[in-house]
């Protein structure tokens, strides 16, 4: 048996799009995420988060759920548009009681709220009036809005996130334009990544400067797959270092350190903004831990510019500009997703946060894996899941035992979701959710996961 520290944070999370329903009731305003998949075409089959999990009417049950697991945190995100139904100055009080609601039973249930305030559904308005996160303006709107979440929920939330992997809402949204907004583009990326930094910059600074009487803490969650070099050449690890850098150092280099990578910078030029000396100041040090949502790896080597050919999977960024070639060991078990479930990637994906950034606190906020579910004789036996949790969390031990500031784990999902483009086809939950009915289900791995927190040690 593998034991865990005695203050180690165990939790599970979601995002309110991909949960709540009611998506356009009780005063919300439309995000750009309703809007994207009622587009034709844009996710599996036409799915929407529509009405999602209900979670918006069920939340009371989810909770009462995820004590009976035993869960100490629960991560979930606020939709803007339903605190602003326009991004902008108007207050949708309903929308306000909902989230006090939800964090009083959460409270009430010894369940201590993460709340991320943003997990990508931005107000439509924003997107028509401002051009999304391309617009200037769109960092002070956040932090506006930041603030007025801060002013009602701050009294009782202590754990704050301002965004949730603004690499995957710059590459998906604005590059290859998977996600919303649907954007195709090799520079506007880089645009929306720089005002996602700011947005997230001033965001702190309000909390810090006007809520410090609220005694919380603030940071940002950051997603990155580790990338092994594919052979010991010297080519072939800088590849592997340069994709790192690429994929999380984008963000996290601004704010540890003050700028962006020299890579970056060598290789964009003018597509990648500059930041002023005031404000890499200003964005410098805005982060309390370190937050991480960590899925899978993949080896990278150096591309000469003779191989055109690039990654199947686009989890790469945009692999032109990094001259790296993606690739998958064949021996390596993939997910329902596709990702290659390799719990060593996780543990060197975090020694090297470690280093790089002088020794934070880390917190998983995300891992977890997709997985064909059925329920039969109502039982979901996902022991493929069972089995990825074990070799993650091994590795996450593993890593602690080294010394890496590892503070808590996230499983990725409490329940089955709107897996965005993949609509309700991939299953990541701990609970399976019956998408005709709404009705829940803990899997296997609910229960082994239940148990992992209820001993805070686990038979990896
Ligand atoms: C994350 N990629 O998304 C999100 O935070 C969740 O909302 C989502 O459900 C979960 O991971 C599973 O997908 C990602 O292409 C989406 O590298 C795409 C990528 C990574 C994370």
């Amino acid at each position: 048996m593998k034991t865990f520290p005695d203050d180690f944070i165990w939790g599970t999370a979601t995002s309110s799009y991909q949960i709540e329903g009611a998506a356009l009731k009780s005063g919300k305003g439309p995000s750009i995420w309703d809007a994207f998949s009622n587009i034709p075409g844009k996710t599996h089959n036409g799915e929407t988060g529509e009405i999602a999990c209900d979670h918006y009417h069920k939340f009371k049950d989810d909770i009462q759920l995820m004590k009976n697991m035993g869960v100490k945190a629960y991560r979930f995100s606020i939709a803007w548009a339903r605190i602003m139904p326009t991004g902008k100055s108007i207050i949708n009080e309903e929308g306000i009681a909902f989230y006090s609601a939800l964090i009083d039973e959460l409270i009430k249930a010894d369940i201590v709220p993460w709340v991320t305030l943003y997990h990508w559904d931005l107000p439509l308005a924003l997107q028509l009036e401002d051009d999304g996160w391309l617009g200037a303006s769109l960092p002070d709107y956040f932090a506006a809005y930041a603030d007025v979440c801060f002013e009602h929920f701050g009294d009782r939330v202590k754990n704050w996130i301002t965004l949730n992997e603004p690499w995957v809402a710059s590459i998906l949204g604005y590059g290859q334009g998977v996600f919303a907004p649907g954007r195709v583009s090799t520079s506007e990326p880089y645009l929306a990544g720089h005002h996602f930094i700011l947005a997230h910059a001033k965001a702190v600074h309000i909390y810090r400067e006007k809520y410090s009487y609220q005694n919380g803490n603030i940071g940002i969650t950051n997603n990155c797959d580790w990338r092994e070099p594919l052979t010991n050449s010297e080519n072939d690890k800088q590849a592997a270092e340069r994709a790192l850098e690429f994929f999380l150092a984008w963000f996290a280099d601004p704010i540890y350190k003050g700028d962006y990578p020299k890579s970056m910078k060598e290789r964009l030029g003018n597509r990648l903004p500059e930041f002023t000396s005031e404000e890499k100041v200003m964005i410098q040090g805005t982060s309390d831990f370190f937050g991480l949502n960590h899925y899978t790896t993949m080896y990278a080597a150096h591309n000469d510019g003779t191989k055109k050919e690039q990654s199947v999977y686009g989890n790469g960024g945009i692999s032109e500009d990094q001259d790296v070639d993606l690739s998958l060991d064949e021996k390596w078990k993939l997910t329902g997703m596709n990702w290659a479930v390799v719990p060593w990637g996780c543990k060197k994906m975090l020694a090297w946060i470690d280093e790089r950034y002088h020794k934070p606190d880390i917190y998983i906020t995300e891992n977890g894996c997709a997985y064909n579910d059925e329920l039969v004789n109502g039982q979901v036996n996902d022991q493929e899941r069972l089995d990825f949790y074990k070799g993650y969390l091994k590795a996450c031990q593993e890593a602690i035992d080294e010394g890496i500031k590892l503070k808590g784990y996230f499983a990725w999902s409490f329940m089955d979701n709107f897996e965005w483009a993949s609509g309700y086809e991939k299953r990541f939950g701990l609970h399976y959710v019956d998408f005709n009915t709404l009705k829940r289900t803990p899997k296997k791995s609910a229960d082994w996961f239940s148990d992992v927190i209820k001993c805070n040690s686990a038979d990896i």
